[in-house]
C-alpha cells in the first residue's frame, strides 16, 4: 500500500488549547504522525514516499471545490497577519476568541484580524501557528494524490498527514483540522472519474465538516461512527435525524454510540454502515481513519482494544472497494502507531 506521509507536518505544533478556563497542552502533537511512521517501517508495511509536485492547477481547482475563496486566502495569510498585530506575538499561538453565531453576518468579512478568526473557526482548541498553513497544504496534497494513486488502480493508499481534516468545512476551522483532507481526496476521486463515492469516518468525533460539505449531494455518500454528540465533540452536529437534504436526501447516515461503547456494539454499527455504503452503490471508498476509539484515548470515550483495529481493516477489505485511508484522530500517542497500522494490515495491500 502506498502511505504518502506529509514531510512538512511537524511546522504544524501547537502549544495550547482552551480547556475549561485554562490553555492546557496540546493533544494533536508531531510525534502522533512519528510514531506511526515508525510502525510502519518497524513492520516493513507499505511502500512509504513523500508527495509529489504533482499538477498545481488541478490541487488548486480542487481545494476550490472544497474550500470558499476568502477562507483560503484568510488561512494563507493569518499567520503573517497575526505577527503585523505585534511582533512578539511570533512567540504564541494564534486562537480565536469571539465568533458570530446565530442572526450575525457572516457576509461582511470584517477588517479586524480577531473577528476574521472568528468567523471562520467554531472553537478555541485549534491553535493557528506559523507552519500551519505549510503543514495542512501539503497534507491536502497528500490526501489528493493518495486518491489518485487509487483512481489510478491501486488497491488502496494511505494519506498519513496531520493536521486531521474531518471537522473543517467549507469556510471553517475548528477541532485541530484546517483542511478536510477527506473531502478533497473524495472530490479527486469524483474527478477521476468515480460517479458514486462514499466516505466512512471511523473516527470517535462526528465528521462535521465532511458532512457539511456533502450533505446535499448525491454523489458523495457520508457515514459515521462517533460519541453521541448530545454529550462529545463536536456537540452540535452527529445526529442519528441526519439524512441528507435536497438532492442528497438519503446520502447522510450517522450512528451515535454513547460513551464506553466498546467494540462489539461499535463493530455492529461498523455493518450498518458497511451494508448502507454497498447499497449506495459507490465506487470507491475514503475512510477517515482516527483510531481514538482506543480504550486508552485521553479525550475519547470507546473502549477499543489494539487488536481490535486488526478486525477493522478486514471489515473494511471486505467492503472490496478500492480505498482511500486518511488519517485523522488518536491520542494515546504511545499506541497510536501500532492502532494505525493494525487496520492497515487488517485491511490487507501490504
Ligand atoms: C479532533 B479529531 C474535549 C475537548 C475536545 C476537540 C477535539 C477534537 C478532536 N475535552 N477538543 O476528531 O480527532
Ligand atoms: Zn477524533
Amino acid at each position: 500500500m502506498l502511505v504518502l506521509h506529509n514531510p512538512d507536518h511537524a511546522r504544524h505544533a501547537g502549544r495550547h488549547e482552551m480547556f475549561r478556563g485554562r490553555l492546557v497542552p496540546c493533544h494533536e502533537v508531531p510525534q502522533r504522525l512519528d510514531h506511526v511512521l515508525a510502525e510502519l517501517r518497524r513492520r516493513g508495511f507499505g511502500h512509504l514516499a513523500e508527495p509529489g509536485p504533482g499538477d498545481d492547477a488541478a490541487f488548486e481547482a480542487l481545494l476550490q471545490r472544497v474550500h470558499a475563496p476568502r477562507y483560503l486566502r484568510f488561512l494563507a495569510g493569518a499567520w503573517d497577519e497575526w505577527v503585523a498585530l505585534d511582533p512578539a506575538n511570533a512567540a504564541l499561538d494564534a486562537l480565536p476568541s469571539v465568533w458570530p453565531v446565530r442572526g450575525f453576518r457572516a457576509d461582511v468579512e470584517p477588517d479586524n484580524f480577531a473577528a476574521r478568526m472568528g468567523l471562520y473557526s467554531f472553537d478555541a482548541g485549534t491553535p493557528l501557528t506559523a507552519g500551519s498553513w505549510a503543514a495542512a497544504r501539503t497534507g491536502a496534497r497528500c490526501a489528493v494524490q493518495a486518491a489518485q494513486a487509487v483512481a489510478g488502480g491501486a488497491r488502496a493508499a494511505f494519506a498519513l498527514t496531520r493536521p486531521p481534516g474531518h471537522h473543517a468545512g467549507a469556510d471553517f476551522f475548528g477541532g485541530y483540522c484546517f483542511l478536510n483532507n477527506a473531502a478533497l481526496a473524495a472530490e479527486a476521486l469524483r474527478a477521476a472519474g468515480h460517479a458514486r463515492v462514499a466516505v466512512l469516518d471511523v473516527d470517535y468525533h462526528h465528521g462535521n465538516g465532511t458532512q457539511a460539505l456533502f450533505y446535499e449531494r448525491a454523489d458523495v455518500f457520508f457515514a459515521s461512527i462517533h460519541g453521541d454528540p448530545r454529550t462529545e465533540y463536536p456537540f452540535y452536529l452527529g445526529h442519528s435525524d441526519e439524512r441528507g437534504a435536497g438532492a442528497g436526501a438519503g446520502c447522510n447516515l450517522n450512528l451515535p454510540l454513547p460513551r464506553g461503547t466498546g467494540f462489539a456494539a461499535w463493530r455492529a454499527a461498523l455493518a450498518t454502515a458497511r451494508a448502507a455504503i454497498a447499497a449506495h452503490g459507490a465506487s470507491a471508498l475514503v475512510v477517515s481513519l482516527g483510531v481514538d476509539t482506543f480504550e486508552g484515548d485521553p479525550i475519547s470515550g470507546f473502549r477499543l482494544a489494539s487488536a481490535d483495529y486488526l478486525s477493522l481493516g478486514r471489515d473494511l477489505a471486505a467492503l472490496a472497494l478500492p480505498t482511500v485511508f486518511v488519517f485523522e484522530g488518536g491520542y494515546a500517542v504511545d499506541e497510536v502507531g501500532v492502532n494505525t497500522v493494525n487496520v492497515l494490515e487488517g485491511f490487507g495491500a501490504p
